[in-house]
């Protein structure tokens, strides 16, 4: 077998995720690093990455799956150092972009502190949750982002609970960007990656991040699984300006629910109640047409 690097790969080893690194196939967080990678036309992010499988990514020192400046931090503090990585930033009057990646939860959970404290400082980050809905790289608990029926390691017969609305969370925050990423939507993701990277202040995109691993799910239908989840309506694909005007970038189209569901072995469970998630779904987007009926964003937004 040959060792040589193809010239192609070698090319790449001084984007954000360099190949050979250690993702599971069919992994979201790798598409969307490269879809960022590419969005972003050669500039080079610092990464704050907090315990999560993003930060398993890297593979073990000296050597590294980013090609890019990389801080591991705690897992509750990625929002809070990429704070200051901004600020240092800013102090030496360089214009580099500061990216917080992290998991749901470091997001949702264990992180929404500083996340929550960077938001109302509107500090200068660009902060993107990878949603896998479970704590993956440790064996795949529940977190606050699992969605209702879902089993998971600490949820044998499905979660119980709704998925928490974190876009909500943020919204309220009155920050300068909130946006969903869709894996299976590449227009609309490298749009909204331009459009992040080119604002100031604090914005937040978060990722529904297929994970075959913790899914139980086929690799090669990551992206089709995330292209139902939001024709049958249960992912929403939106962006919301300064936490007050509303604009929907895809719509659902008919796709039966169910089409989603069958494909990830993580909903054979007792508590899967259907009928009661087709009615979240509902009462989703009730309110988000409401919200971009009464609030609808601007042309120049
Ligand atoms: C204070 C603290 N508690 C628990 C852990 C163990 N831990 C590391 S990563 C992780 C889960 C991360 O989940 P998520 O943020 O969703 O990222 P994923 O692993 O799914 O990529 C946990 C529980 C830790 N590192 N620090
Ligand atoms: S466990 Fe899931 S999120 Fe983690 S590397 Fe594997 S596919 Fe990706
Ligand atoms: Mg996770």
């Amino acid at each position: 077998m040959s060792t040589t690097v193809a010239a192609e790969e070698f090319e790449r080893c001084d984007g954000i995720l360099r190949p050979g690194n250690t993702n599971c196939a069919g992994c979201g967080m790798s598409i969307g690093h490269q879809w960022i990678e590419q969005a972003l036309e050669g500039t080079r992010p610092t990464l704050c990455i907090p315990a999560c499988c993003g930060i398993v990514t890297a593979g073990s020192f000296p050597t590294s799956a980013y090609g890019v400046p990389t801080v591991a931090t705690t897992f509750a503090s990625s929002a809070a150092v990429a704070t200051g990585v901004s600020a240092v930033h800013t102090m030496n009057g360089e214009d580099d972009l500061t990216v917080s990646w992290a998991g749901d939860g470091g997001t949702y959970d264990i992180g929404i502190a500083t996340v929550s404290a960077a938001a109302e400082r509107n500090e200068d980050i660009l902060y993107v949750c990878y949603d896998n809905e479970i704590y993956g790289n440790t064996g795949g608990q529940r977190s606050s982002a699992t969605p209702q029926g879902a089993k998971t390691s600490t949820t044998a017969k499905g979660k119980t609970e709704s998925k928490k609305d974190i876009m909500a969370i943020m919204a309220a925050h009155r920050i300068p960007y909130c946006a969903t990423l869709s894996v299976a939507h590449r227009e609309d993701f490298f749009r909204k990656i331009k459009k992040a990277a080119g604002m100031r202040g604090f914005r937040f995109l978060m990722m529904l991040s297929p994970c075959p691993t913790g899914w139980k799910s086929e690799p090669a239908e990551s992206v089709d699984l995330i292209r139902l989840a939001i024709g049958c309506g249960l992912f929403q694909l939106f962006e919301v300006f300064d936490g007050r005007r509303y604009r929907v970038n895809a719509r659902r189209d008919g796709t039966p629910l169910n089409d989603y569901i069958a494909r990830q072995r993580r909903y054979k469970s007792e508590s899967l109640d259907l009928e009661g998630l087709e009615q979240s779904i509902n009462e989703g987007w009730a309110f988000l047409d409401a919200m971009e009926k009464a609030f609808p964003a601007r042309d120049g937004d």
